[in-house]
Order: structure tokens, then C-alpha cells, then sequence
């Protein structure tokens, strides 16, 4: 099998056969002529199937190592196509510790269809497995948790999943790492989830969501959801992602070696009282990320002390963007408490320990001198 960045560059994308174009295509066109009743090319309506689209997802299903892959207009629109797998009665367990969207779609909506959901620490293999019922047919963990950056061990948690029923799907969130650090099938995983708004598209300019599956039942179903529901990825926001994913190799690797960096810049500031990187040899995971991931990519954690201090902090940043989202080519500063993690009420940050003080970074690929200027400026500022 080629390597990771020439199957990024060209699974999928052959030279166009008309023109020679080396890049595929946006087939801008909602409707294919047939030739007779019956009779066409292979496409006929491109909710059922577009070939820009058709390019990006056997181009995602070649580097998450899945035998399918399809693509969504957003990450969470992913996600509720994942959970059409499931029917009233139906059990999920899901970490506890996940972007705040997924469980406000799973107990404000998917809960009233009759499917209960748990919420487990996941990166505990005795809470998984004593969370388990006959009847869980799913469990979602994100890996490294969003933003507390807690993993969970993909071998581990696949062994205890199928040991309880070789029917059951562990379903992994990679947007964090990326295929290019983290390939949870290879570790085990059915489903691989992404947002690919993040480090797949890599330039903040689109939303996106895809499932790689590994199972016959993947494929079907999740065609069948892109036909009946209808959410799926455009075609140019589908070539944008596929313009995107041709640099991943290269921008993560940029992406880690800031992080790295920035990592080290916070745990030494006194204005930070705490760092939560998996890169950081002080991370209680630090052995765990070194054998399921080939790097630790650009997200980082840190506690400020209180949100009038962290908003101190922020307003003085002049390199780093205040924003929601991750995994652009530009470094973004977001407050979980009141952003990504609002959703999930006070009662629950306080429980899994997401403070109004906490801040999370997504270390983007400008010159490091520049954003290590711009970050020792605003702490010493405090
Ligand atoms: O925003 P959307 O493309 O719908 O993806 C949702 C989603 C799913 N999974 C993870 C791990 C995510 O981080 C997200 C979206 N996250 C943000 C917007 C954020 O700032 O964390």
C-alpha cells in the first residue's frame, strides 16, 4: 500500500478521463441524462451520488483504512446519520467527556425516539465495560476528549466492546488527531466519525462531517441516509476538502511541532495553573498517546483561573483569534464554559471538571516565533 501522503494526493483522484484535469472536477449538477429508461453513467441525482463527492469519500475511506466512507453537509450532521443505526429500545454508551453538540443532539432529540444514552469515562476500561447491556449497540468516544484531552485506549476499549458483543460498534471521533496521527480502525475501532471542518479541510472556509465504516451494514446505511434525508456535502464544499486533505501530512506535522512548543511555553508561564496536553511528558497519558498516536497535533488546554482572567488574556491576544472551531491553518483561542461546551450546562462542566477558567487553543502553523511573542505578551500582562 502507498503511503499516507500519496494516497492523500491521489486516492480517489485519477486524472480526469475527459480532459486530463489533474484534479477532480466540481460536477456542479443536480441531474444526470440517461439514455435510455434506466441506462446512465452511474449517477442519476446527486443527493443519491455526485462524483466530486464520490472522489472525496474513497479518498477518506482509503486514509481512516475503512471500506466506506460518506460525507455530510457538518460534522454533527454525521453523527445523526450514525445514530440512524440504531432503533427505539437501543442502548449507547458515550464518553462523558465529548464536544457539546453531540450529547445535546443525543438527549435533547435522539433520547425521545426511545434510545437511552450513557455517559461513561471512557478512558476507564472497568466503568466501559461495567456500562455494557445487552443491549448497546453503540459506543462513542472521542479520543483525545474535546477539550479536556483525555484518551481513551482504542485497543482496549475495541477488545472489551467485542468481547461483549462481536456485533457492537465502537465508534471513534479522530477530528482531533486526524488520520495522520491517530487511525482508530487500525486500532480495533468499526466507525471513524469526523468533523472535517477542522484539520481535514484545514483552512476554517467549510463545514463537513464524514463516517468511515468497516461493515457491510455502514455502507448500506449510510447511503440509504444520504439519499432519504438528504444532508450531505456539497460538491464544491467536497472538492474544498479534498484540496485540503492533499496537505494534511504536511500541516500536521507543523501543527504538532507548534503545539509541542506552545505546550511547553504555557506549563512554564506562572500565569498558567494548568496544562492539559497528551505531548507533555507531565500528561497522565503521556505513554498511552505515545502508543496510539504517531503525534500530538496542535489542541491544547490550559486553566486561567477565572473567566475575568481569561478574558484578560484573550482580549490582549493580537496573532491568536478569539473563535470557535480548530483545525485551520490559523491558531483560534476559544472558552469551552460559554462556546463549545454552553450546551451542556454548568452542572455538567463542573462535574467533568470544564472550568469558566479554562481555555483551549488550536496551535495553528504560523511562524512560532510570532505566536510565542503574541501568547508571552498577554500572560505577562496579568
Ligand atoms: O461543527 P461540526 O462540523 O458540525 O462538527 C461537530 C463536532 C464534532 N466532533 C468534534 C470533536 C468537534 O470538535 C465538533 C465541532 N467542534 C467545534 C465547533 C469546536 O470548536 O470544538
Amino acid at each position: 500500500m502507498a503511503g499516507f501522503s500519496t494516497r492523500a494526493i491521489h486516492d480517489g483522484q485519477e486524472p480526469d478521463a475527459t480532459t486530463g484535469a489533474v484534479n477532480v472536477p466540481i460536477y456542479l449538477s443536480s441531474t444526470y441524462a440517461q439514455e435510455e429508461i434506466g441506462k446512465h453513467k452511474g449517477w442519476e441525482y446527486s443527493r443519491v451520488s455526485n462524483p466530486t463527492r464520490d472522489a472525496l469519500e474513497a479518498n477518506l475511506a482509503s486514509l481512516e483504512g475503512g471500506t466506506s466512507a460518506h460525507v455530510f453537509a457538518s460534522g454533527m450532521a454525521a453523527i445523526s446519520a450514525m445514530v440512524t443505526l440504531l432503533k427505539t429500545g437501543d442502548h449507547v454508551v458515550c464518553g462523558e467527556n465529548v464536544y457539546g453538540g453531540t450529547p445535546r443532539l443525543f438527549d435533547q432529540i435522539v433520547a425521545g425516539y426511545g434510545i437511552e444514552f450513557s455517559y461513561v469515562d471512557t478512558s476507564d476500561p472497568v466503568a466501559l465495560r461495567a456500562a455494557l447491556r445487552p443491549n448497546t449497540k453503540l459506543v462513542h468516544i472521542e479520543t483525545p476528549t474535546n477539550p479536556l484531552m483525555t484518551l481513551t485506549d482504542i485497543r482496549q476499549a475495541a477488545e472489551i466492546c467485542h468481547a461483549h458483543n462481536p456485533d457492537l460498534d465502537l465508534a471513534v471521533d479522530n477530528t482531533f488527531m486526524s488520520p495522520y496521527f491517530q487511525q482508530p480502525i487500525a486500532l480495533g475501532a468499526d466507525l471513524v466519525m469526523h468533523s472535517t471542518t477542522k484539520y481535514l479541510n484545514g483552512h476554517s472556509d467549510g463545514l463537513g462531517g464524514v463516517l468511515v465504516g468497516t461493515k457491510p451494514r455502514h455502507k448500506e446505511q449510510f447511503a440509504f441516509i444520504q439519499k432519504c434525508t438528504g444532508g450531505i456535502l456539497s460538491p464544491f464544499e467536497a472538492w474544498l476538502v479534498m484540496r485540503g486533505i492533499k496537505t494534511l501530512a504536511v500541516r500536521m506535522r507543523e501543527h504538532d511541532r507548534n503545539g509541542r512548543a506552545i505546550a511547553a511555553l504555557l506549563e512554564a508561564h506562572p500565569a498558567v495553573e494548568r496544562v492539559w496536553y497528551p505531548g507533555l511528558p507531565t500528561h497522565p497519558q503521556y505513554a498511552l498517546a505515545k502508543s496510539q498516536m504517531s503525534g500530538f497535533g496542535g489542541m491544547i488546554a490550559f486553566e486561567m483561573g477565572s473567566l475575568e482572567r481569561a478574558n484578560r488574556f484573550l482580549t490582549k491576544l493580537t496573532v491568536c483569534t478569539l473563535a470557535e472551531s480548530l483545525g485551520g491553518v490559523e491558531t483560534l483561542i476559544s472558552h469551552p464554559a460559554t462556546m463549545t461546551h454552553a450546551a451542556i450546562g454548568q452542572e455538567a462542566r463542573t462535574r467533568l471538571g470544564i472550568t469558566d477558567g479554562m481555555v483551549r487553543i488550536s496551535v495553528g502553523i504560523e511562524d512560532l516565533a510570532d505566536l510565542e511573542a503574541d501568547l508571552q505578551q498577554a500572560l505577562n500582562s496579568l
